[in-house]
């Protein structure tokens, strides 16, 4: 089939069928609320988006302030999962914190 790579006998085995990249992009967006805590925003950016504390507390006012704000950009399925994650976090913790996907 073209595009597709023979295996050889050497050591190193090779992938028989590329597997191609995906190479769109989304932004995580956090999206602000009157009731989560600016502490709980920022230790979000920090666990789960591996922002410094610095990075993470200008991101989190920047939501305050404007509203949203992005959190990171990764491929679809990295995203989709941050969104999870933060979503359940902040359910367990017991505040509204919303965050959606936009394709970049
Ligand atoms: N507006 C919240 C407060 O004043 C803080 C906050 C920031 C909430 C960012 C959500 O995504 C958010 N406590």
């Amino acid at each position: 089939m073209a595009g597709e790579q023979r295996e050889t006998d050497g050591a190193v085995k090779h992938r028989v069928k590329p597997k191609k990249q995906d190479p769109t992009l989304y932004k995580v967006v956090l999206l602000n609320d009157d009731y989560t805590t600016m502490e709980f925003v920022v230790h979000i950016l920090e666990g789960v988006f591996e922002q410094s504390p610095a990075e993470a507390y200008r991101v989190m006012m920047q939501v305050h302030v404007n509203g949203r704000g992005i959190a990171g950009v990764y491929p679809w399925e990295v995203a989709e999962t941050k969104v999870t994650t933060v979503t359940s976090l902040a359910r367990e913790a017991g505040f509204p914190l919303r965050a959606a996907l936009e394709e970049n």
